[in-house]
């Protein structure tokens, strides 16, 4: 494991954290956390799959940090290496999965809003991932959807009829990019990623959404961790500087 200073991890949020909202990570971040990782283990956790946090940050992202979890730590890769999965269909078995995709998708078809594209349910290893404008919208189709969403609440209207609909089968639905929000059984948000770093005595997490509600605010808030909130990735790397490379480094 790489670090010098033994048995601190700092794991990072992706989306608002390490870069902005759905992009690529610029070359000087992915840069400042190979520095990091020179003094302390690095780990990511991000609520998207492999296939999107790859994009975001870079094809070799599995073994370019200490530990890398993705859908929350559903699925989860330490040194390269798949270490655990987690699957929603084995947990809820394909009557429940059923009922809730076909209500999902009758209530996304009877949806008013101004334009749909398609894949409107994502179906990952440990999660639902269910999008009423459907994944496949350009860049800036996501982003008028997203302003639009803060006017006229799509997805907590949505998501507050689903939540009573199916009570029964204690989903959390959780809204934390622009299009879409994401739908697990209580318990696997980002504290899930935290049983496979046992070993760490102190584990500082970074996030941007860590206010109530936000995908980041359970694992902020876990005993675990040491949270912090940033505000963008300028912030991140401010904040990283000051705390594991020395003053000098925060103004640089
Ligand atoms: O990482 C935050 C979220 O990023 C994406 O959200 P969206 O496509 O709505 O911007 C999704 O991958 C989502 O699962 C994830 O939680």
């Amino acid at each position: 494991m790489a670090g010098i200073k033994p048995g601190v991890l700092a794991l990072f949020d992706v989306d608002g954290t390490l870069t902005a909202p759905r992009k690529a990570a610029t070359p000087e971040m992915l840069q400042f956390m190979q520095r990091l990782r020179k003094v302390v283990a690095v780990g990511v956790v991000g609520g998207s799959d492999l296939v999107k946090i790859s994009e975001q940050l870079g094809k070799t992202v599995i073994t370019d940090y200490d530990y890398v979890f993705s859908e929350n730590g559903l699925v989860a890769y330490k040194g390269g290496k798949l270490i655990g999965t987690q699957s929603l269909k084995s947990f809820l078995g394909e009557e429940k999965l059923k009922e809730f995709i076909n209500f999902t998708l009758h209530y996304i078809a009877d949806l008013d809003i101004p334009i749909k594209r398609g894949t409107f349910i994502e179906f990952r290893s440990g999660m639902l991932n269910v999008s009423p404008i459907g994944r496949n919208c350009s860049q800036e189709e996501r982003d008028e959807f997203e302003k639009y969403d803060k006017v006229h609440n799509i997805r907590p209207k949505m998501v507050s009829v689903l939540r009573e609909k199916f009570a029964h089968l204690n989903l959390t639905f959780s809204i934390g990019g622009q299009i879409s929000f994401d739908v697990f059984p209580q318990g696997w948000d980002k504290t899930y990623c935290l049983r496979y770093v046992d070993e760490f005595p102190e584990i500082h997490f970074f996030g941007d959404k860590t206010y109530k509600g936000g995908n980041d605010s359970e694992i902020y808030e876990s005993e675990r961790t040491v949270g912090h909130t940033v505000t963008s990735p300028d912030d991140t790397v401010k904040l990283c500087s000051s705390l594991f490379l020395g003053k000098e480094d925060a103004d640089s």
